[in-house]
């Protein structure tokens, strides 16, 4: 069965065909040009790669007239093998060629002997012993007859052809069943009964033909579907006039095998952002004046937007479609679509790690937990997803560029020497809290206020926060995050620094709000 491409050929597979025709016909009428060679044999090659990979089923190449004399045929034959096509058929015309079906009595027919040395050239050329070498003669389309069709198979026989493709244009059988009679060579025959649809197939088999090639029927079903939807979508512009009629997208997907790559993903890629979800804490009020008389300060615009949907388009860029907030101050004005919302309603009165609880259903899997009050470039958080480590958080080494409201909160200590370039990643020591003051002399960088953890630090930390909320319920109501960090310190967790210099701003009051939307837009 004819395919022209690697759908075509998966097709013809799953119809339950034994094996595909790499038609010279449909691939070059599929890649809009002409069956006269206009198509390169090397593009011809990459189309029967595609088709190689979608099947696996044999495939037979219409290798036209081997694309020039023997030495370009054992070239074809070498390729062909490297890309697990089966066999190639060789017809005895003249390069370029020319569709057996166009004026073909017109057509010149090859030499015998040189076409008997592509034989022999191909099938010395082969490795694999069951590569097939099909001789075609075209005797009866350029007009020569039954004479010249038999000395020319018989030659063809004789030096190696595996098995001879008669063709014929007549509307009958009558030179195939001719033919017939007189093969007495023990090689298989090859018709393609294109121009003789009704002659019964078992009429040609008991005349002794072994293989028919149905040779251009997958393409002139597309065009037949392509002209009467196209014609119907162009006339009606209305998608339902052809809904019924066409396949649906997932049987596209399965063709495809997108089952396949989803578990291939889960199995190669254990870091696969579409698992890991984002929790933005914004309960606070924050120092804004006026500016949040009547919202929460995550619902400030910046560059006209809210900065909550600053940080879920930064998310979604990373991969990341499961986000939370958790809000408190004027929470009924957050209304950002496709977040996930927990309320922590003593936010007055209590401190972050309050709102990281209120999110405890959430806490589960790979976790970015982010400060509702900054914007960064995407490249920040990109490179603490990618880092190495379980705990790792985003530490700005320029800190010392930025006007701070807080003399110690959020300075981190590491073990290492906070040049992004020479020490991309150290751990983290101590970082200055509510009620830890550290030196700023010591400090290589500032918080920047994202935090990873793998999915089982998440499940630890939702644990830690769990006894905490039973027995030490004033740690958990008043604790900040630092504060947290330096807990997971002292108990000997490996916090990873992630550094970078810059590109990103916490929005602590009204003047850090005005510098942002006077500086470039992040990203
Ligand atoms: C082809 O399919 O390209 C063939 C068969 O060579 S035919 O078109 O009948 O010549
Ligand atoms: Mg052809």
């Amino acid at each position: 069965m004819e395919a022209h491409n690697g759908l075509s050929a998966k097709l013809c597979e799953e119809a339950g065909f034994e094996a595909i025709w790499g038609s010279g016909l449909s691939i070059s009428a599929a890649l809009g040009v002409r069956d006269s060679n206009e198509a390169s044999w090397t593009q011809v090659l990459d189309v029967l790669e595609f088709m190689a990979d979608a099947a696996s089923i044999p495939i037979l190449l219409d290798g036209d007239t081997g694309y020039g004399n023997f030495n370009n045929v054992r070239r074809l034959i070498k390729k062909l093998e490297q890309r697990n096509v089966a066999g190639v058929c060789l017809e005895d015309k003249l390069f370029p060629k020319t569709n057996s079906f166009i004026d073909g009595e017109k057509q010149r027919l090859a030499a015998v002997d040189e076409f008997c040395g592509k034989i022999r050239a191909a099938k010395d050329t082969q490795q694999d012993p069951d590569f097939v070498v099909v001789a075609r003669t075209e005797a009866f389309i350029a007009g020569w007859g039954l004479e010249e069709a038999l000395l020319r198979a018989t030659a063809y026989a004789e030096n190696g052809a595996d098995a001879i493709l008669v063709h014929s244009k007549r509307k009958d059988s009558n030179d195939i069943m001719s033919f017939m009679e007189n093969w007495k060579l023990d090689v298989p025959v090859v018709i393609v009964p294109t121009k003789y649809p009704t002659e019964p197939l078992a009429k040609l088999e008991a005349a002794g033909v072994t293989n028919f090639i149905f040779a251009n029927h997958s393409l002139r079903t597309v065009i037949t579907a392509l002209q009467t939807n196209l014609r119907k979508l162009y006339e009606t512009r209305d998608l339902m006039s052809v809904q019924n009629d066409i396949v649906k997208v997932d049987e596209v997907f399965r063709l495809q095998n997108v089952q396949e790559l989803k578990r291939s993903e889960q199995r190669y890629l254990p870091d696969n952002a579409a698992n890991t979800r984002a929790v933005v804490l914004m309960a606070s009020k924050g120092d804004f004046g006026d500016l949040v008389a009547d919202k929460p300060k995550a619902m400030l615009r910046l560059h006209g937007k809210p900065i909550l949907i600053w940080h879920q388009e930064a998310f979604r860029r990373q991969g990341i479609v499961n986000v939370a907030a958790v809000r408190g101050y004027r929470k009924e004005a957050v209304n950002v679509e496709g977040l996930h919302y927990f309320d922590n309603d003593d936010f007055a009165s209590t401190g972050e790690l309050s709102s990281l609880y209120a999110a405890r259903d959430f806490l589960r899997g790979d976790m970015i937990v982010a400060y509702g009050d900054i914007v960064f470039d995407d490249f920040i958080l990109q490179n603490l997803m990618t880092a190495p480590g379980a705990i790792k958080i985003a530490v700005d080494a320029a800190w010392k560029l930025r006007a701070r409201s807080d003399a110690h909160r959020d300075l981190v200590i590491t073990d290492g020497d906070a040049d992004p370039l020479r020490d991309h990643t150290c751990r983290l020591l101590e970082i200055g809290s509510s009620n830890r003051a550290v030196s700023q002399d010591k400090a290589t960088g500032e918080w920047i206020g994202l935090l990873y953890l793998s999915a089982e630090k998440t499940g630890q930390i939702a644990a830690l926060l769990d006894g905490w909320a039973n027995k030490q319920p004033e740690k958990l109501k008043h604790g900040d995050l630092p504060m947290l960090l330096n807990h997971l310190v002292a108990s000997g967790e490996t916090i990873s620094v992630v550094h970078s210099y810059g590109h990103w701003r916490d929005l602590d009051d009204q003047k850090d709000l005005l510098a942002a939307q006077n500086a470039e837009q992040p990203n």
